[in-house]
């Protein structure tokens, strides 16, 4: 109709406020994570922290669980307590500390701040973010999908700059100053968020959908106390017991990580709100989550694994280039940004043609397993200080972002359709805790990597590879069963 705000591209003009929001807030998260790896695990005289490497790849695959756990007291907070307009903003000035108390050259212990105040404003931030960009449409608005596609653009625009940024700062001065280019990201886009989300965001998003009741605050505040005396009780023992080190500490959250969506999946199929037909849907889920945390996982190691094999194994001085293993971050980005629109056109052209959700899956994943299957040729007869030329890392990327444009969009839209009612909220954590429980299991998985090792290498690429065919050959025999379970939802 004619009424309708058309201020950015044709989409309401608060699309621009949240484009640039999370556009800033991915510039600060992937420019930090480019250097953070290095940062850990560089000499003291070179300024990093002299870190053990595999403790340093561990922490950087539990970081990324918990900052994608933390959603789902994100989704919390905003639905009952602050509503979603506040609750980015909070999120936001959390980060922007988190990557303040990383620009001061104080240790381990700033590592660790920054970490907790990242995970939880990125919590509060992202999925938030995402839930406005849902409610800036109407009912039936034909510019929907078209307006999560710019979104997306959003999204890896900031990831695809900010490893350069970031890393040119850090090689001209120090880690520091490539952490402090982060936080002013955040603080930009907190600003633009401020100063456009006055005018442009709805009313609505002041307030909690759900507001919490007198009684539900009660009951809320005593599981708070529960669990917070819980962890306190943990850590005392692990202190008595001499165990309370980051090892140790990084594998009861890798538990957690695994066992928050078995706990959900448990709840929502046992649940009295969920009706036979949406049991049905769920069950067709699990399947789906599985391979999507397959995915993640993989995904997700090319900021730790992949980041290694750059720095050690890889040619840096190649053709003329003098590159720097931060700058292969853009690699993800990049294929996403060139990619999105020759998905968006095919699934178009198929129409009704196009594969299933699951059968969609497999694809990725089978993709996902060349990936890492093609890492193995160069390494085969090379000689101990040989090293890879780039080149292949690019290919590797441009391999498995054509798995991510299988499973990412489309995971995302079937976890909509597959939600039962009283949990569609919580469905949009299930999304992000994929990616968390596939995080999860990489910060052991990770641990067996040894850059600079061909022989390790190949192993490790073929073992993930044949685990990840394995589960594509699995899920192709899930397909008419899934599609059974699914009820209609396509
Ligand atoms: N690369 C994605 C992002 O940064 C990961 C997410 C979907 C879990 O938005």
């Amino acid at each position: 109709d004619e009424k309708k705000d058309r201020g950015f591209f044709g989409q309401p003009t608060g699309l621009r406020t949240l484009f640039l929001t999370e556009f800033w807030e991915r510039f600060s998260y992937y420019g930090m994570r480019a250097i953070l790896l290095f940062y850990m695990y560089y000499a003291v005289t070179k300024g990093g922290l002299g870190m053990d490497r595999t403790t340093a790849a561990s922490i950087m695959s539990i970081y990324g669980s918990l900052v994608y756990m933390s959603s789902v007291l994100g989704g919390f907070i905003s639905d009952r307590l602050l509503g979603a307009r506040r609750t980015v903003f909070w999120g936001g000035v959390l980060i922007m500390l988190g990557h303040i108390v990383l620009s001061f050259p104080i240790g381990e212990t700033g590592l660790f701040l920054s970490i907790g105040l990242i995970v939880i404003g990125t919590g509060l931030l992202k999925p938030n973010v995402s839930e406005m960009v849902g409610g800036l449409y109407s009912e039936g608005d034909p510019r929907r999908d078209s307006g999560f596609s710019i979104y997306v653009m959003g999204i890896n625009l900031g990831s695809l700059f900010a490893p350069q940024a970031v890393n040119s700062m850090s090689n001209a001065f120090n880690f520091h100053a490539g952490f402090s280019l982060a936080a002013i990201g955040m603080f930009i886009g907190l600003i633009v968020y401020w100063w456009d989300g006055r005018k442009y965001l709805p009313e609505s998003s002041l307030h909690a959908p759900d507001p919490i009741t007198d009684e539900e605050r009660g009951r809320f505040i005593k599981r708070v106390s529960i669990a917070v005396v819980a962890v306190i009780i943990i850590v005392a023992v692990l202190i008595f017991a001499h165990a309370f080190t980051i090892d140790n500490v990084i594998t009861i959250i890798s538990i957690l990580g695994i066992g928050l969506p078995v706990g959900y999946f448990i709840m929502m199929l046992t649940s009295k709100k969920v009706t036979k037909i949406e049991r049905s849907r769920v069950f067709a889920y699990i399947p789906l989550f599985i391979a999507a945390m397959i995915f993640w996982a993989i995904e997700e190691q090319g900021s730790v694994v992949l980041a290694l094999f750059a720095a050690e194994q890889t040619q840096l001085n190649f053709a003329g280039l003098h590159l720097s293993a931060p700058q292969f971050q853009m690699l993800n980005p990049f294929f996403i940004i060139i990619y999105t629109p020759f998905f968006a056109w095919l699934w178009i052209k198929l129409g009704k043609r196009q594969p299933s959700s699951p059968s969609k899956f497999w694809m990725g994943l089978v993709a996902t397993a060349i990936s890492y299957f093609v890492l193995i040729i160069p390494l085969m007869g090379l000689s101990a200080n040989g090293k890879v030329s780039p080149l292949w890392l690019v290919l590797s990327w441009g391999i498995i972002e054509i798995g991510e444009m299988l499973i990412s969009p489309v995971g995302l839209s079937a976890t909509t359709k597959l939600a039962p009612k009283a949990f569609s909220g919580q469905m949009m954590s299930m999304w992000f805790l994929a990616d968390s429980a596939g995080q999860a299991a990489n910060a052991q998985i990770v641990k067996l990597f040894v850059p600079g090792d061909p022989k390790n290498e190949m192993m490790f690429f073929g073992v993930t590879g044949i685990v990840t065919l394995v589960a594509a050959v699995l899920l192709i025999l899930c397909v008419p069963w899934i599609k059974k379970m699914m009820k209609g939802v396509n």
